[in-house]
Formats: C-alpha cells, structure tokens, sequence
C-alpha cells in the first residue's frame, strides 16, 4: 500500500492507523518527513525489546537484576554466591548451567509461572516439586527464587546442563536454545489467566497426591498435598501452607 503524505495536516494520527511498518510510505512534505521519523522512533521506544546483560563470573545474577527495569534479564557463566530460598547455597561450576534472572512485574502466583514456564523449556519429563524445583527422574536439575518489591519482581532460575550435586540431575541441552526457550515460555504464560497457571503447575506437579512433611519456621507438618489453593499455597490436609520445604514421605 502506497500513501503519500505530502498534504496530510495530520501525519502522524493517520500512520498510526495504517501500521507503517506494513507498508511503503511516500512524501514530499518535510514536515511529514519529520513526523514520521519520530512517530517510529516514539514506536520503538514505547515498546522495547528486553536488555539482556551477559556476565562472565557474578555474585548472583539476582544483585545484578535487582538494579535494572522489569523486562531486563541478566545470563552469568559463574555465580560465585549463587543462592537459593532461606540463604540455601546455589551450586554451579562455572559454564555448566544456565543461570539466570528475569526482571518482571510482581505476581502473587509469580514462583509458580516462572516454575510452569522453566518446565515447559526443559522439555517433556521435567516435573514441578513444590514450591520451586524442577525434576528429572526424582533429580533436582533447578530450581526457581523469586526476590520482590511491590514494583518488580526479580525471577533467578537455575538450570543444570552438564554438570549436578550428587543426588541431582542435569539436562544436557544448549545453555543459550534452552534460554530463548525460557523467554519464550515466560512470555506465554506471564500472559496466562492464573488460572491456566494453576491448572498447567497441576499437571507437571509430582507434589499433589503425595504424603509429604513441610518444614516451616522450625516446625514439621505432615498430610497429604491435596491441591493448591489460588495464591499458589499448598493445601495440605486441608490446611494452607504458603511457604516451607517439602519432602516427599
Ligand atoms: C532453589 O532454592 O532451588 C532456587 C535456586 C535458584 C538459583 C538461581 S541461579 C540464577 C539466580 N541467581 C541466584 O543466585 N539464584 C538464582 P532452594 O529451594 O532453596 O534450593 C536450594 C537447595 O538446592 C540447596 O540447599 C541444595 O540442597 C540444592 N542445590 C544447590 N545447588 C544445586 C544444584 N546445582 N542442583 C541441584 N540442587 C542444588
């Protein structure tokens, strides 16, 4: 579609209807010249595409995130103190794993997203564990920490790819294909209902169904994980448990 734009009072209101950048605009005017620069200008900046900071060697990837707007994301190679929930160690030799942190908008249900996004990443097989890891074969290979302000959340994930504690697994795939697959997912379901949210973390879960024991604030719980409830609590003998670790019994 051509248009010519010389005698338009009105340039840019008339752009942004017909989407510029599907077709082939044409004009003499200077003046519309200059309006349309700024108008794509204006349209590039209203919608950035995220900054993504690559690091070799980091404390965390989370100090990093922490400083930066929602949308940015910060790869490092090596976390020399990668950390977990409850100041639990993150362990990582350097370029074994993808460790990474998403700036995002707060959430009440954000841990259990980024958990349902990370898993669909993985691939088939990698299954959810309340409230935040990511197994293979009964093997931890991640595990997700959500650290949030009432503006921005920052959403560290922890993938092994080639190398695991004892006791955990790794997913040997590409650290930077698994990463825009991350992105990608994230995406999707950052755009989810909750409750799509919900019903997907059900179905990866290998929590629901099971007898396990919480350990919350030095006290144990012990009850069958029933459901989870709409903050993304675990329902356990009918009782909410918002925060903890579990252990399958
Ligand atoms: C987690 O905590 O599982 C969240 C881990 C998040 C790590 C990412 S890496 C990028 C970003 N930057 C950071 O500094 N952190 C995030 P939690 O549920 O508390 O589990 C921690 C526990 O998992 C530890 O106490 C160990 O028992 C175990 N663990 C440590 N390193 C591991 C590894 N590489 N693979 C499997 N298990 C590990």
């Amino acid at each position: 579609m051509r248009l010519w734009l010389s005698n338009l009072a009105i340039a840019p209101a008339v752009i942004r209807m017909i989407n510029p950048t599907a077709s082939s605009i044409i004009t003499t005017s200077v003046a519309a010249r200059w309006n349309l620069m700024l108008l794509l200008a204006y349209r590039r900046v209203g919608q950035p595409s995220p900054r993504v900071v690559r690091l070799q060697s980091v404390t965390s990837t989370q100090d990093v995130a922490r400083a930066l707007p929602i949308g940015s994301i910060v790869v490092a190679d090596h976390q020399t103190a990668g950390r977990g929930r409850l100041d639990h160690k993150w362990e990582s030799p350097s370029g074994t794993a993808l460790l990474v942190s998403f700036v995002l908008a707060p959430d009440p249900i954000l841990s259990l997203t980024v958990g349902v996004a990370a898993a669909e990443a993985c691939g088939s097989g990698v299954r959810l564990k309340w409230p935040n890891d990511l197994l293979l074969d009964g093997g931890k290979i991640g595990g997700v920490l959500i650290e949030a302000t009432p503006i921005k959340a920052v959403c560290g994930i922890g993938i092994n790819l080639t190398w695991a504690p004892e006791g955990g697994a790794k997913l040997n795939q590409d650290r930077d294909q698994l990463l825009e697959r991350v992105r990608a997912q994230l995406d999707r379901w950052t755009s989810a209902s909750a409750n799509e949210v919900l019903a997907r973390w059900r179905e990866l879960s290998v929590t629901l169904g099971r007898r396990v024991r919480v350990e919350v604030s030095g006290k144990a719980i012990e009850g069958t994980a029933e459901d989870i409830g709409p903050q993304g609590e675990l329902i356990v003998d009918g009782r909410p448990v918002t925060f903890g670790s579990v252990t399958h019994l």
